[in-house]
């Protein structure tokens, strides 16, 4: 493999000169994480690399303003150009993905879930989501989550068999337990979601139909797997995970539920929107229309299918045999003999950053599960292709195969940090490290 080296500096001026000089420290560490997330491979699904211009509106002026309400009808005054950013970024959504109404303003994926919910329920109506444990998020009716106390939660499982969603299964409990909204939408399930059997599934027995598009988004607005929220009542993405925006969120539903989604966020469970950040997602989805952003979607399954062509072949479990989106979930417990947990420390040490993860019917700990989440999008994000997947399999195989040697692991980390050094990432300008 040829060695790249990082730029030298093409610029005199100083790279994050206030910082410099208010808060060194802090600086010291942003430097710090630019060069982890440009050296190192990164394999969380849920992470990406935001593009300049997205960082650039998420640190802009709207940082400073106030502006509680939506756009024209606001509690403060000074809003002539909020409530353009707002417009613009609710516009974009709702041009992308076919909803009626797009609220922009949730923080982030757990309140957008909670604002959903109390939009188009009663605290004790019944829910039906993905159990944690089978990838289904927190805040889809797990006990110790406000979705799992504020509400009866009766979770549904994947198929023992397949360990893929089984719809005959979810309508069957759904007639049993009669719920009032069916939730669909994953943070660890490694094939697509067919959005009109739930549909069908919730028009069966009335309940509300939900989705969390959160993991998929980019892949949706990309072309690369169906759209529910054409035929969802309510929704809701994070914004910064495939979709590549900044930290934030959107719920998108029907015109019938749009006066009821805002006041769930604005008085009830939010102040102030954070329009910094609401100017970063128009930017994020702004880029999400190009041809640029559709090549990228495409890419994230195709490399996703070449790692598990590649893991399946140095004899790993996937979850469900494969993949056809942006994730894998792999067995490394039974099948390997190393927990989950220490899967992903090893593979850290070689470069390789993933997380540990349950599996279906996991017979081991949330904190020490039988498996490892890895996804494709970062990568992606960095223009890596089928060849760099087939060598990043191997590379796999050989760190969880030599877990416990540091020499093994630390050669690793020089060859991924080589390989890496040759793939710009968005968002990250190396020759910054150098002044
Ligand atoms: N933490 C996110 C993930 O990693 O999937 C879900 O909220």
């Amino acid at each position: 493999m040829t060695t790249a080296t990082i730029p030298s500096p093409t610029r005199t001026m100083t790279y994050l000169p206030a910082l410099k000089k208010t808060d060194p420290k802090i600086r010291d560490l942003i430097l710090q994480e630019e060069k982890r997330e440009f050296e190192k491979l990164r394999l969380i699904p849920s992470e990406n690399y935001a593009s300049h211009a997205v960082k650039e509106a998420t640190g802009g002026i709207f940082t400073n303003k106030y502006s509680e309400g939506y756009p024209n009808k606001r509690y403060y005054e000074g809003q002539q150009l909020t409530d353009q950013v707002e417009s613009l970024a609710q516009e974009r959504a709702k041009e992308i993905f076919g909803a009626d109404h797009v609220n922009v303003q949730p923080h982030s994926g757990s309140p957008a879930n909670m604002a959903s919910f109390r939009a188009v329920l009663k605290p004790g109506d019944t829910i039906m989501g993905l159990s944690l444990p089978h990838g289904g998020h927190l805040t889809h009716g797990w006990k110790a989550n406000f979705s799992g106390s504020l509400y009866n939660s009766v979770p549904y499982e994947l198929d023992p068999e397949t360990e893929m969603l089984n719809y005959d299964m979810i309508l069957k409990q759904a007639r049993e337990f009669k719920p009032q909204l069916i939730i669909a939408g994953y943070t660890a399930y490694p094939r697509k979601i067919d959005w009109t059997k739930f549909r069908e599934i919730c028009d069966d027995v009335g309940a509300k139909f939900h989705a969390d598009t959160s993991h998929i988004t980019g892949l949706i607005a990309g072309g690369e797997h169906a759209n529910p929220f054409p035929i969802s009542d309510i929704g809701i993405t994070t914004t910064h995970k495939t979709l590549r925006g900044p930290r934030g969120a959107m719920i998108l539903c029907k015109e019938e539920n749009a006066e009821v989604v805002n006041k769930a966020i604005i008085p009830g469970i939010q102040g102030g929107p954070h329009i910094h950040t609401i100017s970063a997602i128009a930017v994020a989805l702004q880029e999400a229309t190009t041809p640029e952003f559709k090549t990228y979607a495409q890419q994230v399954v195709k490399n996703a299918k070449a790692l598990a062509e590649r893991l399946l072949s140095h004899g790993f479990r996937l979850v469900t045999g494969g993949t056809d989106n942006h994730l894998i979930l792999m067995e490394v417990f039974e099948s390997k003999g190393i927990p989950g947990r220490e899967a992903s420390k090893s593979l850290d040490k070689a470069g390789i950053v993933c997380n540990c993860n349950m599996v279906p019917f996991d017979k081991r700990t949330p904190f020490n599960p039988s498996g490892i989440r890895i996804g494709t999008p970062s990568m992606s994000s960095r223009g890596m292709k089928e060849t760099e997947m087939e060598k990043l399999g191997d590379w796999i195989n050989e760190a969880i195969s030599n877990a416990e040697d540091e020499t093994v692991l630390a050669r690793i980390a020089g060859e991924v940090k080589s390989m890496c050094i040759q793939f710009p990432a968005p968002g990250i300008d190396p020759a910054n490290w150098n002044e």
